[in-house]
């Protein structure tokens, strides 16, 4: 090993005129054909500008509950850029429903196993454009005189990828409107004191 590293370094270093192919030593011609193309591949990529590769990932929830709520909510996101969620719940009452993504993509005691709300820098309940909320804070879908609320939001913390990744958490919509934090009630800061649980659905990648 030390050896291949000394040759490494002197073929490396060795100015153009150098012409080391010609050196007899079969153990340093030997050692030449080895290395040669990690020195070229390492000069190529440390001159080469990095490489932009478009990733588009897709995700999508199914959203049902014990009443007639029921919903879809698909999820995008182009490299590291916002994620666009595209809501539409039906069977609500008219009127504001909180609308989150909850920690965990657990649903085998209904909604209430998916947990509190997503929240990877434990913070406070907040609006979704508040500096202080949690991630999963994604405020209220409006329901309209059918019950029917469809809502596109786009939001930077709910990736599809990294450590932040909301894939396998849930969506959660709320029988009551999202207080945004500031209610006053005492659930105000951890839940919005939106109320119940009237359906909810995991988070899964789909095909682009
Ligand atoms: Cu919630
Ligand atoms: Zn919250």
């Amino acid at each position: 090993m030390a050896a291949q590293t000394v040759l490494f370094s002197t073929i490396a270093a060795a100015p153009s005129s150098a012409r080391p192919f010609h050196v007899t030593s079969p153990l340093f011609g030997q050692a030449v054909a080895i290395r040669s193309p990690s020195v070229s591949s390492l000069t190529m990529v440390s001159k080469r500008p990095p490489a932009v590769v478009a990733a588009l990932k897709k995700a999508v929830a199914v959203l049902k509950g014990t009443s007639q709520v029921e919903g879809v909510v698909t999820l995008t996101q182009d490299d590291d850029g916002p994620t666009t969620v595209a809501v539409r719940v039906t069977g609500l009452t008219p009127g504001l429903h909180g609308f989150h993504l909850h920690e965990y993509g657990d649903t085998t005691n209904g909604c209430i196993s998916t947990g509190p709300h997503f929240n990877p820098n434990s913070t406070t309940h907040g609006a979704p454009e508040d500096e202080v909320r949690h991630a999963g804070d994604l405020g209220n879908i409006v329901a309209n005189s059918e019950g029917v609320a469809e809502a596109t939001i786009v939001d930077s913390q709910i990736p599809l990828s990294g450590p932040n990744s909301v894939v396998g958490r849930a969506f959660v919509v709320h029988e009551l409107k999202d207080d945004l934090g500031k209610g006053g009630h005492e659930l105000s800061l951890s839940t919005g004191n939106a109320g119940g649980r009237l359906a909810c659905g995991v988070v899964g990648l789909t095909p682009v």
